[in-house]
């Protein structure tokens, strides 16, 4: 018996919290996707494409483009600098020359206060790795989603657990904008325990019984 879709769900999460958007590029976005998807704080993710020239990139006709990963995250729960931390410490962030552009580590700041918070944590991170960080650092400029085939790529891996969770997520925009489906990606991917999961679930600002049914649903999932 179905008593909250995603979307209400997703509304309810999402009530009096004033969130904020985080954009940046650590090599093939999928993954990235999946580590950043199961932080508590963080309530949406999805990739697509920055930086580039050309209007309207895909995968295949990428060019200039960066493969990117935008979150929008909750700054009472988790702020920028520790966003900054998760990036830097997990990423190798300087060019080497088998890669190119489409994996370039980047971050596009939304603002001031963003570019303030890179560069005091850059300089941070520079003593730690011992060399001087190339992240490109850029404003956002325009994010191209990309193809639904790239959201949630990993728990994509898994369409008899999608079948299943189908009253939750409808459509591809659902699941891109769900935060349990978020947790679902990066659970995975081997972020995030269930423990971990079902213990924030019970945080979750929902009426009770749908609480109980997330978490239901979730630990009946065969993986
Ligand atoms: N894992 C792929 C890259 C895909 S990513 C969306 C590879 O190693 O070729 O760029």
């Amino acid at each position: 018996m179905v008593l909250l879709t995603t979307t209400e769900i997703d509304k309810e999460l999402t009530k009096n919290r004033r969130l904020e958007i985080a954009t940046f590029g650590m090599g093939c976005f999928w993954g990235p996707e999946a580590r950043f998807g199961s932080l508590q704080g963080v309530i949406r993710t999805r990739v697509g494409y920055t930086g580039g020239t050309t209007v309207a990139p895909t995968y295949k006709t990428i060019e200039d483009h960066t493969e990117t990963v935008e979150i929008d995250y909750d700054p009472t729960s988790i702020s920028y600098e520790e966003i900054l931390l998760h990036f830097w410490r997990n990423h190798y962030p300087n060019r080497d020359q088998y890669k190119g552009q489409q994996y370039v580590s980047s971050l596009r700041f939304h603002n001031q206060q963003q570019k303030l918070i890179i560069d005091l944590v850059k300089s941070e991170m520079e003593k730690e790795l011992g060399e001087p960080i190339e992240t490109e650092i850029t404003p956002v400029g325009h994010f191209t989603l990309a193809e639904d085939r790239h959201q949630k790529y990993y728990l994509k891996r898994y369409p008899n657990v999608l079948d299943k969770l189908y009253w939750l997520y409808p459509s591809e925009e659902s699941l891109i904008n769900s935060t349990f489906a978020a947790r679902l990606n990066g659970f995975v991917k081997g972020f995030g325990t269930r423990d971990q999961i079902v213990t924030e679930i019970e945080s979750w600002p929902l009426p009770e019984n749908a609480r109980q049914q997330l978490i239901r649903q979730f630990m009946i999932l065969k993986w």
